[in-house]
């Protein structure tokens, strides 16, 4: 095929590269430094040039949903774009999950999918599918390379569109031809961009301002935008100014200290009831980077009734999506607070955080010999302390974890929020301790999510990578068990689940492992996980049918939560 030199000068022969050499090269010059993936026949052109490109690290995972998550995970802690890559058919279908997963939760990825040669396109070629067409619901944006000379700003267009505004996933497709074809490459910085902005943001936080100081019950709700946006800090200096309490959404946690006087926690469907109270008596909430999801919000019409709300976010689509609201702010949570702080009167709400303490009640403590999913959480903090990052799975575990770990730490909490992917926090992990090898990074799962990207420990052992596994074993699908308890009338629909032996798969991996059943061991395995070197994993046997309380069921209002009827408090 012919190459288009449109707007470049005549190459010397020698500076000519592959299709699959400017790829190589445009991820570095795009500063990744690792990335994530499994080769197969439509991306083997790519796969070659990175044979001699040192400056890439490329880690062989053991399935391609594995490699989005850790892409996901990697760009999650670092705050850059996390890059997977797979062939075409089955491994870009592999992928979609993982695209999924960060498409929910704001995360910018660049997936690269090797994709049949151009002359196959559209003929059932031996695995051909339309990945763009697959893809396309699940990404924030998606492009299929049709020339070499779009190749190397197609790169640079996913970047820049992955990590602007709210970020996303973008899938590259590069057809196998065009991973031979050579071209001029054209050297590369990377620009920053300013982030966009309400048009009359002077007017709304003027007006905000205004209901800022004239509130008596005031709550600032914070989600994973200011996570993104590197927005703690100034959040922090924001609630202090303000007196404002602090709610922190799944995705939010961390953003604010939780040992905070001014933290709450976590609302919603399994937050407090103190949380879920507080919201339902305040009289103004200050959103920022959060969409209140149904999973906050329960039943809209009872969400925040005597509220007025102010909501900030960089996405302009999420803004009056949900819930009425008053002040709605289009900007970027860094930005806003910054402008915002000088703006408000500094106020304390004492009266009004009393009241909310009030409601709290203290955590039960329960001991009948087994290991406490509480207990676990404070003996990870104990073992590793405050520069411990927690990746956790999806499930009753995930709950309690955000509930009772208390994070203070920007990122220290790393979960699938909106998609709720079981199966992430194993391969994810492998991405957060690339991007911040000095941390102690925790993996906590349950028995049914671990088994779900099992496979990646064999990437774990290969990489060397030091991980701390930690199984909440109930065996059942707990979550759903729970479910099935309060509104199937008991009946366990294939809810119980069997586990391998975990000391023996890890042996397997070359990995070491421990059972723990008896609560008095568990102080002494978790400092024989946190101090042995590599991936340990430990797989502690909890109460089977313990729930998790409090809970809203879905779509109910606070006034439907369901207590612990055995112990005497309302939460865990
Ligand atoms: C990929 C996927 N499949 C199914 C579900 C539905 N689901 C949500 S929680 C859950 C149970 C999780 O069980 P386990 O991993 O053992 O954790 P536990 O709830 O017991 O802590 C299931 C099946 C899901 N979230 N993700």
């Amino acid at each position: 095929m012919a190459i288009a030199q449109k707007t470049l000068e005549q190459p010397e022969a020698e500076s000519l590269l592959s299709g699959g050499e400017i790829m190589c090269r445009a991820l570095v010059d795009e500063g990744v430094p690792v990335i994530f993936g499994y080769p197969g026949g439509a991306i083997m052109p790519f796969y070659d040039a990175l044979h001699g490109c040192d400056d890439l690290h490329h880690v062989l995972v053991r399935h391609e949903q594995g490699a989005t998550h850790a892409a996901d995970g990697y760009a999650r802690i670092t705050g850059e774009v996390g890059v997977c890559c797979g062939t075409s058919g089955p491994g870009a279908t592999n992928m979609v999950t993982g695209l999924a997963n960060a498409f929910m939760d704001s995360v910018p990825i660049v997936a690269i999918t090797g994709q049949v040669a151009r002359p196959a396109i559209g003929k059932d070629s031996f695995q051909e599918t339309d990945v763009i067409g697959v893809t396309i619901s699940v990404t924030k944006h998606n492009i299929l390379v049709r020339s070499i000379e779009d190749l190397q700003p197609a790169i640079h267009d996913a970047f820049a569109i992955a990590r602007s505004g709210r970020p996303g996933p973008v899938l590259i497709d590069v057809p196998k031809d065009i991973q031979f074809e050579t071209y001029p490459y054209q050297p590369f910085t990377r620009q920053t961009t300013a982030s966009p902005t309400s048009i009359d943001l002077d007017r709304l936080l003027h007006d905000a301002t205004a209901m800022i100081d004239g509130a008596r019950r005031p709550l600032i709700m914070a989600g994973h935008g200011v996570l993104l946006s590197g927005a703690s800090e100034a959040l922090r200096r924001f609630a202090e100014r303000t007196g404002m309490p602090v709610i922190t959404t799944l995705l939010g946690l961390s953003a604010f200290p939780e040992s905070h006087p001014l933290s709450l926690g976590m609302p919603g469907m399994h937050g407090p009831a103190s949380t879920n109270r507080a919201i339902d008596e305040a009289d103004v909430i200050f959103a920022i980077g959060m969409r209140f999801d149904d999973r906050i919000t329960g039943k809209i019409g009872d969400f925040a009734p005597q509220a007025r709300i102010i909501h900030v976010d960089i996405e302009p689509a999420e803004l009056r999506k949900v819930v009425p609201t008053t002040i709605a702010v289009h900007g970027d949570a860094k930005a806003v607070l910054e402008r915002l702080t000088p703006m408000v009167r500094a106020a304390e709400h004492d009266d009004w955080l009393t009241r909310v303490r009030s409601w709290e009640k203290p955590v039960a403590a329960v001991e009948d010999g087994i290991p406490q999913p509480l207990e676990i959480l404070r003996q990870i903090k104990r073992v590793s302390g405050a520069r411990a990052v927690l990746v956790t799975d999806v499930g009753q575990h995930q709950m309690w974890a955000a509930r009772h770990y208390g994070y203070d730490l920007p990122n220290s909490h790393i979960t699938s929020g909106g998609a709720g992917t079981m199966g992430f926090a194993l391969p994810a992990a492998m991405g957060v301790k690339f991007g911040k090898p000095d941390a102690p990074v925790w993996v906590v799962a349950g028995d049914g999510g671990i088994q779900m990207n099992i496979q990646e420990l064999g990437t774990i052992a290969q990489e060397g990578l030091e991980l701390k596994v930690v199984i909440m074993n109930n065996g059942y699908l707990g979550m759903v068990r729970q479910w099935q308890k309060f509104f199937h009338g008991g009946r366990y629909s294939a809810t119980p689940i069997s586990s391998p032996d975990y000391t023996l798969l890890a042996a397997a991996y070359g990995l070491q492992a421990r059972h723990v059943d008896r609560a008095e061991d568990l102080p002494e395995a978790m400092e024989w996980a946190a101090r042995t070197p590599g991936t340990t994993i430990l797989d502690v046997a909890i109460e089977s049918e313990r729930n998790v309380y409090p809970m809203i069921p879905s779509g109910k209002s606070i006034a439907h939560m369901i207590e612990d009827p055995t112990r005497n408090t309302g939460d865990e």
